[in-house]
Order: C-alpha cells, then structure tokens, then sequence
C-alpha cells in the first residue's frame, strides 16, 4: 500500500482543529458535522481510491462519512477505512476528557466490512497474545492473560466502560479478586492502553460500538496486541443487514485476524481533549492551535507522537 501514514495525519489533525470551537458547547450535531466535513475535504484531496467499510452510520445518516462512501481523488491504491471523525462526542460537546478523532485504513478487502452497531471485544497486549477466547468465561481468559503476564489475580488489571449492561463481567472479574478499572467514554484508547506496557493494563473487555472495535483492531496490530470480538445485532434489521454485507453467520466470534487481515495497515489519532494515551488542543493566544496526534503502522510496528502548530488555522 503507498505510505499514506502522513497524509492521513492531516486527516485527524484538520477534524480535530475543525471540532475543537465546539469543545463544551453542548451540540453535538454541529460536533460531528465540523470534524466530518474536515475528514471528508482532507481525505478527497489525497490521491488514492478510498472506501469507507465500516463507520457511523449508512447514507441516510448523512452528513456523515457513511459506510460505502468513496473517498480519496480515485487515483492510486484501493483502500478500506474504518473511521470516527469524533470518537467520544458526548466528551467533546461536555468539555470532558477523552475526545479524539481517528481513522484506521488497509488495503481494498482486509477490514471487517459491517453496519455501525454493538461489537463485544477483548484486547490484549503482546505478553498475552494467543492467550485469549470470546467464547469461553472472562474468569478463563483473566487467568490466562495474568500467567502470560506474570501475574497474581489481585494485581491484574482490567479495564470496562461503566455501563449497566457490563455488571455481570465486573462482578465476576472482581469476585474473582482481579481489578477492574472503570472509564466514562472512548473504548478505542483504552483497548490500545492495553498494548503499551507502562499504561500496566492487563486486559480490555466490553460492548461498544463496531466501527471502534474494528479502528482499535487496527491499532492493537501495529502494537502487536492481541483482540477478538463478536458483532452483537439488536434486531432482526441489524442481523439482516450483517448478511448483506456479506457476514453468513453475523453472530460468530472474530479472530483479530478477521477483524484486519493485513500488515500494511495504518492508524491515526488526533487529540481533541486530553486522554490517557494523548493530549488535546492547546490554543495560545495568537490563537495558533498546537495538535497531539498518534501515528502506527502495521509494517514498520513505529509508534510515532506528533506534536504539531498551526497557525492560527480559523483565519480565512
Ligand atoms: C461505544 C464506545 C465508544 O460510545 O460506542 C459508546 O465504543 C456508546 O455506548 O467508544 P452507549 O451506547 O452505551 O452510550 C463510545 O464510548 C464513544 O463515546
């Protein structure tokens, strides 16, 4: 695949400049449209044939950039992207950390292709690669990642997004005297955390959205981390529409090597607040816009941190 590491750099750093003014202005709608319309002008000035394969939503949900959607001039290499222009609106809309924006790409055919619905998903780090299964109890698959590890149950750490529907897997990953650390918002940082060793999380578990689970597969793999996941359709429309894209059996659990089934993968991230892997946009006040970006690539395994000024980019 032609390197289009930085080019897509420009791609998150454009939509989080363009959704920052939005920061605590309680409108997501306007949110998400900024960082959207940012994503799609930058990715149509990058010479390569895009499609969005998986993301927030179908093209009724427009404005969105939605799932089919041909990206880039049409020129130059076919590539699959997997996107969210703001993962963590509520976030950013509520002035509260943990607000970036983010896109995965890889060559035409190696991204999960599905509709933008809830995808159950475990993340581990490299240490405890192989070592996980969706299909058998958290209890098994905490053991397991605590040997990898070189662990005792009480020091393991687990981390799960506060929701009711995760009680029943805090309840039994505590009553077996592991620790579970709660989040608010965002599982893509957190399931990524689980891949850099100083971060000392032993293993990432919940439901949430899809088109997260399949941009933080992505980065789990440049990382050399380890996922596997299960689409978990709501309805019988959510069910139908996974076998028209393609799924025979929408239900089956997902190696991470069907969730991203190449190397030449890319993944970028562009603080918009501050998070645990990243910081947001700093303003001074020249109102020049200093950006905190993530760069990984599957090929090369370099995690790169990109700090970046912009002057003042809202003057016309
Ligand atoms: C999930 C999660 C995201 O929103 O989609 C979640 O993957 C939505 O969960 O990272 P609810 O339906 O319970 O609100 C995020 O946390 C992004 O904010």
């Amino acid at each position: 695949m032609q390197n289009l590491t930085f080019d897509f750099l420009k791609v998150t750093e454009q939509a989080a400049i363009a959704s920052y003014p939005w920061v605590g202005s309680g409108d997501k709608l306007k949110a998400d449209g900024a960082a959207t319309n940012a994503m799609r002008n930058t990715l149509n000035q990058i010479k390569f044939n895009g499609r969005i394969v998986i993301g927030e939503g179908e093209l009724d949900d427009a404005p969105m950039l939605f799932i089919g959607e041909k990206v880039g001039t049409g020129l130059g290499t076919k590539v699959d992207i997997a996107v969210d222009p703001i993962e963590g609106t509520t976030s950013t809309v509520n002035g509260q950390d943990n607000a970036f924006t983010v896109i995965a790409a890889a060559p035409k055919g190696t991204l999960l292709h599905a509709p933008d619905m809830y995808m159950e998903k475990l993340v581990v780090g490299p240490k405890a690669k192989g070592e996980i299964d969706i299909n058998v109890s958290l209890t098994e698959n905490v053991h397991k990642v605590a040997k990898a590890n070189g662990k005792n149950i009480k020091d393991v750490k687990v981390l799960i997004q506060k929701r009711e529907r995760h009680n029943k897997g805090i309840e039994e990953i505590r009553n077996m005297g592991a620790k579970v650390h709660l989040f608010d918002e965002g599982d893509i940082t957190y399931a990524i955390a689980t891949c850099i060793e100083d971060q000392e999380i032993d293993l990432f578990y919940g439901i949430g959205g899809a088109p997260e689970g399949v941009v933080a597969a992505v980065a789990v793999k440049c990382l050399n981390g380890d996922m596997q996941a299960r689409l978990l359709p709501q309805s019988r429309k959510e069910y139908d529409r996974c076998v028209e894209m393609g799924l025979d059996n929408p239900e089956i659990a997902l190696r991470h090597s069907e969730l991203i089934k190449s190397d030449k993968c890319i993944f970028t991230a562009t603080g918009i607040t501050e998070n645990i892997l990243l910081d947001g946009i700093k303003t001074d006040t020249e109102s020049n816009y200093t950006t905190h970006s993530l760069i990984l690539n599957g090929e090369s395994k370099q995690l790169r941190y990109v700090k970046c000024k912009h002057p003042n980019p809202h003057v016309a």
